[in-house]
């Protein structure tokens, strides 16, 4: 049995049970791809991902890509490329890609749900293969004769890459010195290091790999929006006749060594600085890099926030399926007696704590990510919180850093707890946790840190959407809570998820007062940079105990219907851990309430020297 435990019960309960995506399957709004197939797709991903995607996820951390600075090369393990390839033939990577590139149209929550098992089994894996979804930004931004070359890139399989960051450049992109020169055949050269790039080199698993770089046209302006974005390939291409011409000038010059995800291979890659120019294609023709690359970006930082919850999901299930085993003490209430039976650790009131925790975590974020997914599709927002086009798209803006930000820090934080439910053994390699937590610490750093997060939270998502698309939210939150949802047993759950939403909206209220004081004393703006984590995690336990409730309501609808065999525990779990929550995590809202309505700015007073 390979380390990954998926949860595709979950997953279609989220999509069919709470998101009602069946009326929309059902109805042919995605030609064939009906309720039934939809399944199949869960089951046959589960297989792939619990099988030969999870197959090589040790070896992968154990033998990480060998880097020969002579030919500019990386070298992958095989047993990684055996997955890969097997991920690749199922051609899943397409899913959700549009019919042009050779797609198959599905709504993003289907999309995200079959994800977040790759990602649970195989990270790398999921990133090695973006290349179709790369294909796809290019041919939307692409001119006519772009799209053409996408269409080669897609159906060919290529690698692809985004290029942003330099040593000096990390959060702050519009740092970034590489130059682009134009040149008289319309093409341009590139010059300069990138580092840390994802999947830069990948050994044999593609014939050509589709750079999409972010470069400064000499005599651009500063800042992110003198950046443009280029097309690089690793080799010329010829798109008529479809041959593969000379190398370009761009080369990997190092590989990282890193604390997780060690098979995929993070590389400086320089252009331009080994004889041969780098060769490049402005996108679109058009001078817009950055917006263009956030087309790239915003599919990354779902995909990362997916991934760090995928990662916490199966985390949580390991430890669960280790508790019900382990014998250890007797139960609380027998401790004294010294002859007591030994029980098996889940009789543990802390043991229970943490599990609890791990769940709720796990499956609130799982509805979180497929809630967000669900804005990306007009119809399918239409039908789970009727957004129109508009504010379906503000929704989805809004809530992706809380996707990536939220999920990333809360997984990380809970990938712990599943670690110590395994006690000494969890340090061991003989489990896979310490390594999911390896795994998952890049998830809140790489795709902009959780301040950056959390800063476009507040600033671009709140304050720039004037409160659009959190009002939107807050008045989904507010129907739940006015309505008789759980048929009277979710009382006093809905009136704490009350008291939540109050608390969020006053902090809400508090950070907008210090930017508009910030006009008359600029550094009330410190006190937003001062709150705005704690205040993107707050929004993020909201949501989640939200999600979780609505569940709860569903599973007590599906009970009262007469539900049997295992959906009887199933549904019951849902309703537990949703009270749980409420009780147990809901209530600290109120005292980061009180912490963000009292910030001040005496740590940034504070000389440098004291810390
Ligand atoms: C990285 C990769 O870390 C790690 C994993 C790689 C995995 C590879 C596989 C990926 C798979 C992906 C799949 C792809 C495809 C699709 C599939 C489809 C089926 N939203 O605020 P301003 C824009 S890579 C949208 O002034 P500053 C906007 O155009 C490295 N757009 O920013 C704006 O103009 P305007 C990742 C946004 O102060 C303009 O930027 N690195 C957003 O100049 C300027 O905005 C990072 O993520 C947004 N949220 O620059 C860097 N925000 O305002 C993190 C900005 O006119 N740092 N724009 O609309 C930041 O994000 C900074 O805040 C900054 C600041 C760079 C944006
Ligand atoms: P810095 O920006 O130096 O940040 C250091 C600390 O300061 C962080 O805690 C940060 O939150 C904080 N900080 C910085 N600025 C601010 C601010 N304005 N306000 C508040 N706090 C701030 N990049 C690519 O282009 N392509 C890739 O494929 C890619 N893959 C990666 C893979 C890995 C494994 C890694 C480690 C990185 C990858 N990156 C990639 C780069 C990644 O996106 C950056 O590391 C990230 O954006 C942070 O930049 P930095 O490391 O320079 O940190």
């Amino acid at each position: 049995m390979g380390h990954y435990k998926s949860n595709v019960r979950d997953l279609e309960f989220n999509l069919f049970e709470v998101l009602g995506l069946g009326t929309l399957l059902d109805a042919g709004a995605y030609g064939d791809l009906d309720s039934d197939t939809v399944k199949e797709m869960l089951n046959e991903v589960r297989r792939l991902a619990e099988g030969p995607l999870a197959e090589s996820f040790v070896e992968g951390d154990r033998n990480p890509p060998v880097f020969d600075p002579e030919t500019h090369t990386v070298t992958l393990p095989e047993a990684f490329k055996k997955s890969y390839r097997a991920l690749e033939e199922g051609e899943w990577m397409k899913v959700g890609v549009r019919e042009e590139l050779g797609g198959l149209g599905a709504p993003s929550s289907v999309v995200w749900a079959l994800s977040e098992m790759i990602l649970g089994a195989n990270p790398p894996a999921q990133m090695y293969g973006a290349g179709p979804g790369f294909a796809q930004v290019f041919y939307n931004n692409g001119t006519d004769e772009q799209k053409k070359w996408a269409q080669i890139i897609a159906e060919r399989n290529w690698g692809a890459t985004m290029v942003l960051t330099e040593p000096d450049a990390g959060s702050d992109v519009g740092a970034g010195r590489t130059k682009a020169i134009k040149q008289e055949d319309g093409s341009w050269h590139i010059e300069g290091v990138k580092r840390f790039i994802t999947s830069g080199d990948s050994d044999d698993l593609f014939e050509n790999i589709m750079h999409l770089v972010l470069a400064r046209p000499e005599g651009a302006g500063p800042g992110t929006k003198g950046l443009s974005l280029f097309y690089v390939p690793k080799y010329h291409f010829d798109f008529e006749t479809q041959t593969l011409g000379d190398r370009n000038g761009v080369f990997v010059t190092n590989v990282e060594h890193k604390m997780g995800i060690k098979v995929s291979a993070t590389c400086e890659v320089t252009f331009g600085g080994h004889g041969i120019p780098a060769k490049g294609w402005l996108v679109g023709e058009v001078h817009n890099g950055i917006a263009q690359m956030f087309d790239v970006i915003e599919n990354a930082r779902m995909m990362v926030g997916t991934k760090a919850i995928a990662t916490l999901s199966t985390g949580y299930l390991n430890a669960l399926a280790y508790a019900k085993e382990r014998v250890q003490g007797a139960d609380l209430t027998q401790m004294t007696d010294k002859t007591a039976p030994r029980v098996t650790i889940t009789h543990h009131p802390d043991v229970r704590r943490s599990l609890a925790l791990q769940k709720a975590y796990a499956e609130g974020l799982r509805a979180v990510y497929l809630y967000t997914a669900a804005h990306q599709n007009a119809d399918v927002a239409n039908l789970v919180s009727g957004a129109d086009e508009d504010v379906a798209f503000r929704v989805n803006d809004l809530l992706l850093p809380i996707v990536k930000g939220v999920g990333s820090e809360r997984a990380y934080q809970y990938l712990t707890e599943s670690l110590q439910t395994f006690g000494g053994s969890g340090f061991l390699q003989d489990y896979p946790v310490e390594q999911y937590i390896r795994d998952a610490k890049i998830d809140s750093l790489y795709e902009g840190t959780t301040a950056i997060q959390a800063q476009d939270f507040f600033f671009r998502k709140i304050a720039r959407d004037r409160g659009v698309a959190l009002a939107h939210v807050a008045g989904q939150v507010q129907k739940f809570i006015e309505s008789e949802a759980g048929n009277g047993r979710l009382k006093g759950e809905r009136k704490l998820l009350a008291t939540a939403l109050e608390d969020v909206q006053a902090m809400a209220a508090t950070l907008t007062g210090h930017l508009m004081g910030a006009q008359e004393q600029p550094s009330e703006l410190y006190k937003v940079g001062l709150g705005s984590v704690r205040f993107l995690l707050a929004v993020g336990d909201l949501l989640i105990g939200w999600q979780l409730l609505r569940q709860a309501e569903v599973a007590i609808a599906a009970l009262d219907a007469g539900a049997t065999g295992s959906d009887v525990a199933f549904y019951n779990g849902k309703i537990g851990v949703a009270q749980f929550f409420a009780r147990n995590v809901l209530p600290e809202l109120t005292a980061t309430r009180a912490i963000l309505a009292n910030l001040d700015n005496d740590i940034m007073e504070l000389d440098e020297a004291a810390f």
